[in-house]
Order: C-alpha cells, then sequence, then structure tokens
C-alpha cells in the first residue's frame, strides 16, 4: 500500500469514528437533551403536582425543589434515590428514561416528620 492511500484509509476511518460517537452521545440519557421537564415541589408531606404523565420513550428531567426541609426522590423500579436539598439550598435534577409504561410510584426517602411514609405520588407512562 502506498503511504498516501494508508494515510487517506487512516483518515476516512478517524472521521467515521468521530461521527459514531457524536451519535452515541447524542442518544446517550447523560448528555442528551430531555424530551420533558418535570418541576417538582417538596414539602412535608407532598408533592406538587403528586401525578407526573409522560409518554413512554421520553428522557424526562425532574428538577425537584423543597419548601421545607430536606426531603428525598425515590423511583424504586428505575433504581432513583436522591436527595432534595433543603429550600433555598438548590435542587436535584434527576433523569428518567420511560422505557415502560404503567404506573411508577415516587415517593420521599428521607424521613422528615410524622406524614413521611404518605409523602408519594405516581409517576403514568402511557
Ligand atoms: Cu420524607
Amino acid at each position: 500500500m502506498e503511504p498516501g492511500e494508508f494515510l487517506a484509509r487512516w483518515s476516512r476511518a478517524c472521521a467515521a469514528c468521530a461521527l459514531w460517537c457524536a451519535a452515541l452521545l447524542a442518544q446517550d440519557p447523560l448528555t442528551r437533551k430531555p424530551d420533558r421537564v418535570v418541576t417538582l415541589v417538596a414539602e412535608r408531606f407532598t408533592f406538587n403536582p403528586s401525578k407526573v404523565t409522560v409518554r413512554q420513550g421520553d428522557l424526562v428531567e425532574f428538577v425537584v425543589t423543597s419548601d421545607d426541609t430536606d426531603h428525598g426522590f425515590r423511583i424504586l423500579s428505575a433504581g432513583i434515590d436522591a436527595a432534595i436539598p433543603q429550600q433555598g439550598k438548590g435542587e436535584l435534577r434527576v433523569r428518567f428514561l420511560a422505557n415502560e409504561k404503567g404506573q411508577f410510584v415516587f415517593e420521599c426517602s428521607r424521613p422528615c416528620g410524622a406524614g413521611h411514609n404518605l409523602m408519594r405520588g405516581t409517576l403514568v407512562v402511557r
């Protein structure tokens, strides 16, 4: 093989690889733009709204803030469990890929008082 042809082959291969990497990044749930951004407010002892409906296939980003103390945001079936900082200390952003249709429970996962066990909502994927 001529040196020039060798270089040309390699540069074509590199260009293909770069395109492939860009395509992968665009699909990656960590880097791609969400289809839905859902804002939730947590306060003793509710989430507002407490029912969220999304479409199957959506990449959903939850943006959760607290109106009082520390809370948690858990979707057990999705392996999500993260802390919601207390009021004024920022927000939680967490992503959920709605692969499966159905109803899922989201709930508080940090003991926050007498009604903690009742602090839950429903995520509907349809
Ligand atoms: Cu709680």
